[in-house]
């Protein structure tokens, strides 16, 4: 079957046809893939920011359809439509029985390892492994995951628009209505608005946010940043975005910050923009290694919240059919966050297309 695999840091990927995939074992599924969503995590494990074992099918967004399930699954049968989970969730562990299951072990061995959880991965070519970002890999037109790494949806749903729910709506909505869980009539301020940030801005529409600032560099995700919700745009490329966000607040920054780029100086600039008692919520991956600076006497004085923001804080049982149900109702735009469509032949022009920031979500579809 084909797929795109990743065999050397920032190569393009190689878009093979002999990758071969296993039948699902106990407690695993087979997908046919229908669509995938480029994020930026993926352009992150092609230039090293995030690592994975390589070579590597990447990919950890996407939706499709059961082709095949192992013994003993029953929350899934062939035919069915389903979302990948990037964290799959064991439901048995610390974390899962805790109800916090994007922080499940076994998800979190998976997604670290690229593999199943018996630590092998899925795929393979002339009889070598090919490992599976997150423990997915949705760049290959069928990839087995553990069944609780996929949750069933309603067929009526188109799955363009699902696939999205896998990672950037989840990450972005779950930051606002799970991590930080904004209260009606807030201020909320959010540094990057691409693929994930918009879903952030949705999720504070949704959450009841009154002014709601969008903070980048480029002028048409400001644009689209409007479109999905923005009150007010600072472009952080004309100015100093702090003091921007502050003066829009009467001096006191805003009641949530959402990080969303991955990096060390905007990570700073979130927590500067939040108010005294305010929270400031971390959702890019930066680069291992990289620090960020906050001078020890804030957190303390201004009584304010850092918090990490993992997969939107999800229960992707419980979060993937409410996102969806909003979506039917008009209340989450996700068609809207398909700005191209590629073929997986063309799936380094979608990372180009992200890097160079023309879109806010690019997709793969596989018929
Ligand atoms: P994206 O490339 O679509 O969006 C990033 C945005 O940041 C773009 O619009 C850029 O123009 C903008 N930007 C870049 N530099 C600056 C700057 N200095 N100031 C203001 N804006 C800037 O990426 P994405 O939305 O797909 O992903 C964003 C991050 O979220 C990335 O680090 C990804 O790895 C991370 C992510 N985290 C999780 C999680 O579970 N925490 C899940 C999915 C993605
Ligand atoms: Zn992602």
């Amino acid at each position: 079957m084909r797929g795109a695999v990743l065999t050397g840091l920032n190569e393009p990927l190689e878009i093979v046809d002999d990758l071969e995939v296993i039948e699902p074992r106990a407690g695993e599924v087979k997908v046919k893939m229908h669509t995938t969503g480029l994020c930026h995590s993926d352009l992150s494990v092609i230039n090293g920011t995030i690592m994975q074992p390589m070579p590597c099918v990447l990919g950890h967004e996407g939706a499709g359809v059961i082709e095949a399930v192992g013994d003993g699954v029953t929350d899934v049968s062939p035919g069915d439509h389903v979302v990948l989970s990037f964290v799959s969730q064991c439901g048995n562990c610390y974390f899962c029985k805790r109800h916090e299951p994007y922080l499940c072990e076994k998800g979190t061995q998976a997604m670290a390892t690229a593999a199943l959880y018996d630590g092998t991965p899925a795929f393979s070519r002339g009889g070598k492994p090919v490992t599976q970002m997150s423990g997915c890999g949705t760049f290959a037109e069928y990839t087995v995951v553990p069944a609780g790494g996929v949750v069933k949806i309603d067929d009526s749903i188109s799955l363009e628009a699902a696939a999205l729910v896998g990672c950037g709506v989840t990450t972005g909505v779950g930051a606002v209505l799970n991590t930080a869980e904004v209260k009606p009539g807030s201020t909320v301020a959010v540094i990057g608005t691409g693929g994930v940030g918009l879903n952030v801005i949705q999720g504070a529409v949704v959450a009841g946010a009154e002014k709601i600032i969008a903070v980048d560099l480029l002028d048409n995700k400001l644009e689209m940043a409007k479109q999905f919700g923005a009150t007010d745009v600072v472009n952080a490329g004309s100015g100093n975005p702090v003091a921007e966000v502050q003066s829009l607040t009467e001096g006191r920054g805003a009641d949530y910050t959402f990080e969303v780029i991955g990096m060390a100086a905007t990570m700073t600039q979130a927590y500067q923009m939040a108010r005294r008692g305010g929270t400031a919520v971390m959702v890019g991956v930066p680069k291992m290694g990289e620090l960020f600076s906050v001078m020890g006497f804030f957190p303390v004085y201004e009584n304010k919240a850092i918090k990490g923001c993992w997969y939107g804080s999800a229960d992707t049982r419980r979060d993937f059919p409410e996102y969806l149900d909003l979506y039917k109702e008009g209340k989450l735009k996700l068609d809207e966050l398909i700005t191209r469509e590629f073929t997986l032949d063309e799936i380094n022009d979608g990372f180009e297309a992200l890097k160079n920031g023309e879109v806010a979500r690019g997709v793969v579809r596989y018929d």
